[in-house]
């Protein structure tokens, strides 16, 4: 590389990666083809519209990519082109779920958006005030039980028949436990909501078999492609064809792509299209399946040590590939456990518990996931070591 500036960056930002064991909850390590696909041609091409539709010339390669894109996501969760149509294009996950409110909901102040508050594990976006999702809209929030730390779908369907949301919004950022896509479907029927599922986190899990599907019961699923999923930065919006009209929306499919281009963004990034496809095909491959199963069974054992080491893990375990560890309960807050674990070189973030008595910048709690570990060949004998370097470290 002749920028030296740059290339100094990127070797100091590897160096950093590969010394130290990274425990966000969000991130994994991509492979080279995928870091190929990203370095790749498709970066100088401009493609405004979608495969057939362009408003510049010279996209007949890039249409191919996005088709081909498109045919992989469908295929990799199951989904027939007949029942579900799928847009690629969107930037990364805050503006996929923004494309679907935009699609969706009236721009008057009465749309309704019924989401997990942030501090119990929801995202900015299904809803939260500083977000855009909340200035636009309002969100109806709803939370985990203060005894089980788990949702209670009883409150969750008085909540929405109370408030009639537009939208109720399953999937989270830090809720390790599974989620019941069913019951969730069963209070949108109940008050005539969409349910719109963001399995960001869990994108790998489900396409691996390790988490259940929610397509069976979503009408609209969106994710982001670099967690779980071990792609690229990027997003995917997940849409059925053949829903009933409510409050007077018709025709979704091309009402979201519309939503994401023009009405969000310009030209999509189809390096990133061209790495997704790659990450689809990955993901397709019979090893992915055991690199799911072996997330879920590494963040079980990590939790499960942990604990016997006298942590409080919030819920009391793990499904999936997080888990809340309370710090606060031993005297310790999140950023000081945070801190005190980077310092270690063991990278986690600091999180909110739920009913948090704390403040966001400096919560009783840190998140860790075991996604990137397990992208390394990590397996629970490991993670039992690592459970007792963790308590050490914090035990300070
Ligand atoms: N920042 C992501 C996470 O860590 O869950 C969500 O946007």
């Amino acid at each position: 590389m002749k920028d030296k500036l740059i290339q100094k960056l990127i070797i100091k930002e590897e160096k950093r990666e590969q010394s130290v064991i990274n425990l966000i909850a969000s991130e994994n390590f991509v492979s080279d083809d995928v870091r190929q696909a990203l370095g790749s041609v498709f970066t100088n091409k401009y493609a405004e519209g979608y495969p057939g539709r362009r408003y510049y010339g010279g996209n007949s390669v890039v249409d191919e990519l996005e088709l081909l894109t498109q045919e992989r996501a469908l295929k990799l969760f199951k989904l027939s082109s007949s029942k579900w149509h799928v847009n690629v294009q969107a930037l990364s996950g805050s503006p996929a779920n923004m494309a679907v409110y935009l699609a969706l909901l009236p721009l008057d102040g009465s749309g309704k958006i019924m989401g997990m508050q942030l501090a119990h594990g929801g995202h900015l976006t299904h809803g939260h005030s500083v977000s855009a999702s909340g200035k636009f809209w309002k969100q109806i929030s709803y939370g985990v039980s203060e005894k089980t730390e788990r949702i209670d779908f009883d409150e969750l369907m008085k909540i929405a028949k109370k408030e009639k949301p537009h939208i109720i919004v399953a999937g989270f950022t830090a809720y390790p436990r599974k989620i019941e896509w069913k019951k969730f479907r069963a209070v949108a029927d109940a008050v005539g909501a969409y349910l719109m599922v963001d399995m960001s986190h869990i994108a790998g899990l489900v396409a691996g078999g390790a988490h259940a599907s929610p397509f069976p019961y979503a009408d609209i699923v969106t994710t982001t492609t670099h967690k779980t999923l071990r792609g690229p930065r990027g997003a995917m919006i997940f849409v059925k064809k053949d829903l009933p009209a409510q409050a007077g929306v018709r025709d979704l499919p091309s009402k979201i792509d519309k939503a994401v281009f023009p009405g969000l963004q310009g030209g999509p990034h189809e390096n990133a299209i061209a790495g997704i496809a790659v990450a689809l095909h990955e993901a397709a491959q019979p090893a992915f399946k055991k690199y799911a199963e072996q997330v879920v069974k590494n963040a079980s054992a990590l939790a499960g040590e942990l604990a016997l080491l006298g942590w409080r893990i919030v819920s009391g375990g793990t499904d999936n590939h997080l888990m809340l560890v309370d710090t606060w309960a031993n005297g310790i807050s999140g950023k000081e456990a945070s801190d005190r674990l980077e310092i270690a070189g063991i990278i986690v973030n600091m999180n909110t518990i739920p009913n948090d008595t704390r403040k966001p910048m400096d919560p009783s709690g840190i998140r860790i996931g075991t996604a990137a570990e397990t992208t390394r060949g990590a397996k629970e004998r490991d993670m039992v070591e690592l459970a007792y370097v963790i308590d050490a470290v914090l035990r300070g």
